[in-house]
C-alpha cells in the first residue's frame, strides 16, 4: 500500500510545507534515530488534534458551523488550538508511513499485552529541539500523572528503554513500551497540557477512543465526508487486540477525536455522537476524564498517587480519618447544609439537600473556646505541599481559623506542633479558596484550629470544606472573581476585568486581563478571553530585562471536589524576543512595564502590552463542568523562570550488545589499519556481502562498483537508507523520502568499511 500524502490547502497558503517539516535534513539534525530505533519499525500514532472548542453547533439552523481562525498580533496562539492544530497537523502528519498507525503485527495488541508496559518511573529526555514553553508543558503533564496515577517519569540515565520528547512535526506517539526508546513529538503549536497527556497515553498504550470494538454503538462515522485516503484513521480494533478494561465507551475521554476530524468540507464532521448533547463533549482538550484516569489505573494496577497525600470533602461519616483535639475546649462538628442558609461547598449548586462540612461554632460560648481537628498521620515524599480548602467564616471577623502542622519530633512521636498560617474573617461571608504551604520532610498531621474572637453572638461559625493536601507547589496567585455568570449577563464584547498586580517569586509585577466576550475585535462572544500582562512594581530596578524565556500559565479552576478529576484549563506561553510590540520592533514587550506599559490608577501601576488568548474557554465549557460552582470564577496565574529548561538534551548512551560490540569492534581495526588478515578471517564468515547489517524492509543488496549497497526494488520507491524503502505520493506526484536516515547510513557505511577491509 503506497501512503499518500495529504496537505492542507490553508496551510500551504501560510507557506508551511510538507517539506519544512519532513525533509530528510530536519530529521537528520533533530538527533535521535539511533541504530536499532527507526521511525519506520515502529508504532506510532499520528495525531489530528481537533479541539472541542474548535467547532460549533449551531442547533438553530442545524448546520455545523466551523469558526475561523482570528489574527491578533498579541494572540498567543491566534486561536490556533480551536483552528490551526488540526490543519498543522495535517501539514506535518503527512501520512508518511501508511497512516495514522504503523503496526508489527505482534505490537497490534500493546494495549492487551503486557510486555507492551512501561516499568516505573518511566526514563525520558526532552530533546533541545524542543520549544521551551513545550519543556514547561511536558513537566506540567508529567505532574499531572503523577497526582491522578501511579505513572512516574525520570530523567534518563542511560536505560534502555525510554521516551525522547522531540519537536518533529506535529503530534504523536508510538504505542506502548518498545523496549528500545522511542520518540514522541511535541511539534509546533502541540504544546498544551492535554495534547502533551493524549500522547502519552498513547506510550502508555492506548489507542483512540473511537478505535473501540464497540465504538459503532456510540457514534456515527461520516465515511463519505473523510478526506480521501484518511478512512484507516476511523478503524476499530478487535477486542483480541485492545481491551476496553471494562469501562464504558467514554465521549469525555481525551483520547476521543473531535468531530471535524479529516474532514473533505470545513463546515462538515466526520465523526459524531449518537446521543447529540455529546457532540459538544467529544475532542474536549482540558484534561484527563474520569474514565480515562480510571482506565490507566486499571491497566498499571495504580493503587496509590505520588503527590495526592489527602482529600475529603466530608461527605463521609470517617470525616477521612480526621480527629478532634482533646486538649481544647470545643469541637469540631460535621454538619449538614441548610438549603439557602449554609450550604456546603462539595455539592453546593447541585443538589439542595445534601452536603457535609465541619463547623466550628462561634455563636456561643466566651472569647478564646478554641478547636482542634486533626488530620491522621500523613509520610510525604517530597519536602512541599500545597494544602489547599474551602472556608467560610460567617460569624464575627474577630474569629480565627489557624492552620497548624504536627510534626515527628524525631522519636517518630507525631507531637511537635507549629503555626503556619492563619485566617481571619471580614464582611464578605461566602466560601473562599485557600492555599498554605506546607514544608515537611517527616510524617506529620495536619490541624484546623477554630478561635472564637468575639465576647458577643455572632450568629455564625466557621465552615471548611473540600480539602486537598498535595505534594505540589501551591499556586503563586488566585484571582477569584464572584458572581461570573452575573457579569456574562451585564458585559459585551471588548468589555474586561483587571486582575490586582501579583508578583512572581523572582519578583516580576504582574496581571491578567479577563474579556467576558472576548476582545473588541473578536467573532466570537460566546467565549471569553484572558490575557497576560506585566505591572510595574517595587522590584522593577534590580530585575533581568526584558523577562525572556519566563512561563506564564493561566488556568481557570474545575472547582470538582475530587482533585483527580478535575479538568481545569490550562494554557500556557513563554516569553521572547519575537513578541514584539505593534509599531516598536526595537521594543519586547516584556521590556520594564514602566517602558512599554501604560498608567493605570487601580493597581498604581503600568500594565504592558497584554498577550494571551482571545477565545480561552466557551460558555458552554464553563458552565459544563465546575468552574462556575458558587458562581466563583478562579484564575490561577503563574509566571514562572523556565532558563533552567534551555539546555535538557543528554546524549543517548548506546546500550552494550554483541552485535555492536562486533561492528565496532571492525570500525575500529578499519579505522586503525589493523592486520588484514584478521580481518579478512573475520569477515569470511559472512555470506551475504551485507552481513552482518542485511538490507531490510525490502531493500536488496547489490554490487554497486565494488561496494555494496542496499537499493529498493520499485523504480518508484528510490531512497533506501538502511531502513526501509519509502515512497510517498505528493499531489500526485512521486517523491521519495529517506526516513531513519542516520540509522540507516550508519549500518551502511559499516557494511561498507568491513567489504574494503576485505580488499
Ligand atoms: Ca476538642
Ligand atoms: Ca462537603
Ligand atoms: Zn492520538
Amino acid at each position: 500500500m503506497t501512503p499518500k500524502l495529504l496537505i492542507d490547502d490553508a496551510v500551504m497558503k501560510k507557506g508551511q510545507s510538507y517539506l519544512s517539516f519532513w525533509s530528510p535534513l530536519s530529521i537528520q539534525t533533530s538527533q535521535p534515530l539511533l541504530p536499532g530505533i527507526s521511525f519506520t519499525k515502529l508504532n506510532y500514532i499520528w495525531d489530528y488534534l481537533f479541539t472541542l472548542s474548535s467547532s460549533v453547533v449551531n442547533f438553530q439552523t442545524g448546520k455545523w458551523i466551523k469558526q475561523l481562525p482570528e489574527v491578533n498580533e498579541h494572540d498567543a496562539d491566534a486561536g490556533e488550538l480551536r483552528e490551526d492544530i488540526p490543519a498543522i497537523n495535517l501539514a506535518a502528519g503527512n501520512n508518511l508511513f501508511q497512516g495514522d498507525i504503523v503496526l508489527q503485527p505482534e505490537a497490534r495488541n500493546a494495549l492487551r499485552n503486557e510486555s507492551y508496559r512501561w516499568k516505573f518511573p518511566i526514563p525520558y529526555i526532552l530533546a533541545d529541539n524542543l520549544d521551551l514553553n513545550a519543556k514547561g508543558v511536558i513537566l506540567k503533564a508529567f505532574e499531572m500523572f503523577r497526582l491522578k496515577s501511579c505513572v512516574d517519569f525520570k530523567p534518563y540515565e542511560g536505560e534502555q528503554t525510554y521516551i525522547i520528547f522531540q519537536k518533529f512535526g506535529g503530534c504523536w506517539s508510538m504505542v506502548g513500551d518498545l523496549q528500545t526508546g522511542q520518540n514522541l513529538s511535541i511539534g509546533e503549536r502541540c504544546d498544551y497540557k492535554a495534547i502533551v497527556e493524549h500522547e502519552i497515553l498513547h506510550a502508555l498504550g492506548f489507542y483512540h477512543e473511537q478505535s473501540r470494538t464497540d465504538r459503532d454503538d456510540y457514534v456515527q462515522i461520516w465515511w463519505d465526508q473523510i478526506e480521501a485516503g484518511m478512512e484507516h484513521n476511523f478503524v476499530t480494533y478487535n477486542d483480541n487486540y485492545i481491551t476496553d478494561l471494562n469501562t464504558p465507551y467514554d465521549y469525555e475521554s481525551v483520547m476521543h477525536y473531535g468531530p471535524f476530524s479529516f474532514n473533505k468540507d470545513p463546515n462538515i464532521p466526520t465523526i459524531t455522537a449518537k446521543i447529540p448533547a455529546f457532540n459538544d463533549i467529544i475532542g474536549q482538550r482540558l484534561d484527563f476524564s474520569a474514565v480515562d484516569i480510571e482506565r490507566l489505573n486499571r491497566m498499571y494496577r495504580c493503587t496509590s498517587s505520588h503527590t495526592l497525600l489527602d482529600q475529603c470533602s466530608f461527605e463521609y461519616i470517617n470525616i477521612c480519618g480526621m480527629i478532634q483535639g482533646t486538649t481544647d475546649n470545643s469541637d469540631w462538628h460535621q454538619e449538614r447544609g441548610i438549603p439557602g442558609a449554609s450550604e456546603d461547598h462539595t455539592l453546593i449548586g447541585q443538589c439542595r439537600d445534601a452536603g457535609y462540612f465541619m463547623y466550628f461554632n462561634t455563636n456561643v460560648g466566651r472569647v478564646g473556646q478554641t478547636a482542634l481537628l486533626e488530620s491522621r498521620i500523613l509520610y510525604p515524599k517530597r519536602t512541599q505541599q500545597c494544602l489547599q480548602f474551602f472556608y467560610k467564616i460567617t460569624g464575627s471577623p474577630l474569629d480565627k481559623l489557624v492552620i497548624w502542622v504536627r510534626k515527628d519530633d524525631g522519636s517518630g512521636t507525631v507531637r511537635k506542633l507549629s503555626k503556619v498560617k492563619t485566617f481571619t474573617g471580614d464582611a464578605d461571608k461566602n466560601w473562599k479558596i485557600a492555599h498554605v504551604t506546607l514544608n515537611v520532610a517527616e510524617k506529620f498531621r495536619y490541624a484546623f484550629q477554630g478561635i472564637k474572637g468575639d465576647a458577643g453572638s455572632t450568629s455564625g461559625g466557621i465552615l471548611v470544606d473540600d480539602i486537598s493536601l498535595t505534594e505540589t507547589p501551591c499556586p503563586n496567585a488566585v484571582w477569584h472573581i464572584r458572581n461570573f455568570s452575573n457579569i456574562l449577563q451585564t458585559t459585551v464584547k471588548g468589555n474586561y476585568l483587571y486582575s490586582p498586580r501579583f508578583y512572581s517569586p523572582e519578583g516580576y509585577g504582574y496581571g491578567v486581563t479577563l474579556y467576558p466576550h472576548g476582545q473588541n475585535y473578536s467573532n466570537y462572544v460566546n467565549y471569553t478571553g484572558i490575557s497576560f500582562h506585566l505591572c510595574s512594581g517595587e522590584n522593577d530596578e534590580i530585575l533581568e530585562w526584558p523577562a525572556f524565556n519566563r512561563q506564564a500559565i493561566l488556568t481557570i479552576l474545575d472547582q470538582e471536589p475530587d482533585i483527580k478529576l478535575r479538568m481545569s484549563a490550562s494554557r500556557s506561553f513563554t516569553t521572547s524576543k519575537s513578541q514584539g510590540a505593534s509599531g516598536q520592533p526595537n521594543i519586547s514587550i516584556w521590556d520594564k512595564p514602566f517602558i512599554t506599559g501604560r498608567y493605570d490608577a487601580a493597581c498604581d501601576c503600568n500594565r504592558s502590552t497584554e498577550f494571551g488568548w482571545s477565545t480561552f474557554i466557551s460558555h458552554k465549557q464553563l458552565n459544563h463542568r465546575s468552574f462556575l460552582k458558587n458562581d466563583d470564577l478562579f484564575i490561577f496565574p503563574e509566571f514562572e523562570d523556565l532558563t533552567y529548561l534551555i539546555k535538557t538534551e543528554v546524549p543517548i548512551r548506546p546500550v552494550q550488545s554483541d552485535t555492536a560490540d562486533a561492528v565496532h569492534e571492525r570500525q575500529r581495526r578499519s579505522a586503525m589499519n589493523i592486520d588484514a588478515g584478521e580481518a579478512h578471517n573475520q569477515l569470511s564468515n559472512f555470506g551475504d556481502p551485507c552481513d552482518p547489517n542485511p538490507c531490510l524492509n525490502d531493500g536488496v543488496c547489490v554490487n554497486v562498483k565494488g561496494k555494496p549497497s542496499c537499493r529498493c526494488v520499485s523504480g518508484q520507491a528510490f531512497f533506501y537508507t538502511g531502513a526501509k524503502c519509502e515512497a510517498v505520493q505528493v499531489y500526485g506526484s512521486i517523491l521519495g523520502m529517506v526516513i531513519g536516515g542516520i540509522a540507516g547510513t550508519i549500518v551502511l557505511a559499516l557494511a561498507i568499511f568491513a567489504i574494503l577491509a576485505r580488499k
